[in-house]
């Protein structure tokens, strides 16, 4: 996968040096006029790498129902439940907590936005902060079917928990049941290795486009801001969660980072939580050790509601835009947008570019102009990438912690550095 990341990286800027607008290489075929840039990077590369996200993205919705459903109708002791979702909810909020502070204070500390007069005529409309009670209410599914087809990720997690519950309280039709979900669950894993054996040249494909197509040159301007987020990235992604993981589970944080690489890139490259989902899920358990009631519950959970990377990239940018237009915010202010960025990642789907629109949210929380964000939006498309890869690290980070703290962490597995690579 790495190998096809970097091919396909420089595959892609060598066609974008290559074959610009007037360099391209044209030819009439049939009456139609085609060239070489043309049927590569938007025929070829654009139409394979539309596929290879869409067929992750296929198994999303059966792999989270199915496998939540085994992992909760196979929980003996309910109280479990109850603690498995405390701990998960707890450890993401506090991870997102703390990702957000460290922007901040990083970004008061290096003020990328200072002295920068730029400003944007694009507006932005904003969209309108969910109520604490509006997101708990939208977690029940009034149409689980209808959930289901819009991949409404709480609700599935919902009507799956309730489910499994239910058929665990059912006795002998319980089991019966049980068995044939976990049937299921064998075949879709097996389709989601199928696809992580495809994954080298999906990965390519969507480099090469993205790299034959981006523009580098936005960067300029915003350097500070671009490379001042990749740092807390890097600071959050490789030390609060080594320290964290060590604290609280005595874990080796270098195995998780080495095992996290693959479903680290799989995120970079498609920008998307819950596309990687099936990958980190596979991750978890079978690299990881962390048992199946543990990732079935916490990783789709944490895809959907665990965004640290995207706080981060919000924390930064709040203090950017209010830099940029001269407005001294609060350390109450500040409060506000570590609170919103927290319950915004809460709201935040796990799909490309959808940080930056709940970066609305809260700049307008703290009253900045939403505009604002119309200047970083050049350079997002690769701080989404890399901020992705940190949000997934941190959702099986948790899942280490929550597994280790429930008994369900197979350390062996854990601590084997070729734990999970045997295909059988
Ligand atoms: N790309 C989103 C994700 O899938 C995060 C974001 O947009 O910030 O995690």
């Amino acid at each position: 996968i790495f190998i096809g990341m970097i091919a396909g990286i420089i595959i892609g800027a060598l066609l974008q040096a290559l074959f610009d607008d007037n360099g391209d290489f044209r030819f009439t075929v049939l009456g139609f006029e085609l060239s070489t840039y043309g049927i590569l990077v938007e025929g070829i590369f654009s139409t394979v790498g539309q596929i290879f996200i869409a067929s992750l993205k296929m198994l999303v919705v059966p792999l989270v129902f199915v496998s939540l459903i085994c992992g909760t109708s196979s929980l003996t002791d309910p109280g479990k439940l109850g603690r498995l979702g405390a701990k998960s909810v707890g450890l993401y909020i506090l991870t997102t907590a703390i990702a957000v502070t460290l922007a901040i204070s990083m970004g008061l500390l290096v003020s990328p936005g200072e002295g920068l007069n730029m400003t944007s005529s694009e507006t932005f409309e904003a969209t309108q902060a969910p109520s604490l009670s509006q997101v708990i209410v939208d977690m029940f599914p009034s149409n689980p079917i209808n959930s289901m087809a819009q991949g409404n990720m709480l609700q599935i997690i919902v009507f799956a928990v309730l489910f499994g519950v239910a058929m665990a309280m059912t006795g002998e039709t319980g089991k019966r049941l049980g068995a044939f979900f976990e049937d299921i669950n064998t075949v879709i894993l097996r389709l989601v290795t199928i696809i992580m054996n495809l994954a080298p040249y999906g990965v390519f494909v969507l480099m090469a486009k993205l790299f034959a197509t981006i523009g580098l040159e936005t960067i300029g301007g915003l350097a500070k801001y671009f490379f001042l987020v990749l740092a807390v990235l890097a600071v959050h992604g490789f030390v609060t969660y080594s320290v964290l993981l060590k604290l609280m589970t005595g874990l080796n944080p270098i195995f998780l980072m080495k095992k996290m690489r693959d479903t680290a890139l799989f995120a970079f490259t498609t920008s998307s939580s819950s596309a990687t989902l099936p990958v980190t899920m596979e991750t978890a358990r079978n690299k990881l050790g962390v048992g199946n009631s543990v990732s079935s519950f916490t990783l789709p959970l944490g895809a959907t509601i665990n965004m640290d990377g995207t706080a981060i990239m919000q924390g930064v940018a709040t203090v950017f835009i209010a830099q940029v237009y001269a407005v001294d915010l609060t350390l109450g202010d500040y409060v506000m947008v570590v609170l919103t960025a927290t319950l915004a990642s809460v709201g935040t789907a796990g799909v490309p570019g959808v940080g930056l629109i709940m970066l609305a949210m809260v700049l307008q929380q703290v009253n900045l102009p939403v505009e604002g964000i119309a200047l970083i939006i050049g350079v997002d498309r690769l701080l989404d990438m890399t901020r992705t890869a940190i949000n997934v690290t941190g959702d099986c980070t948790v899942a280490c912690i929550v597994a280790k703290s429930e008994g369900e962490l197979d350390e062996v597995a854990f601590n084997d550095p070729a734990a999970g690579l045997s295909k059988e």
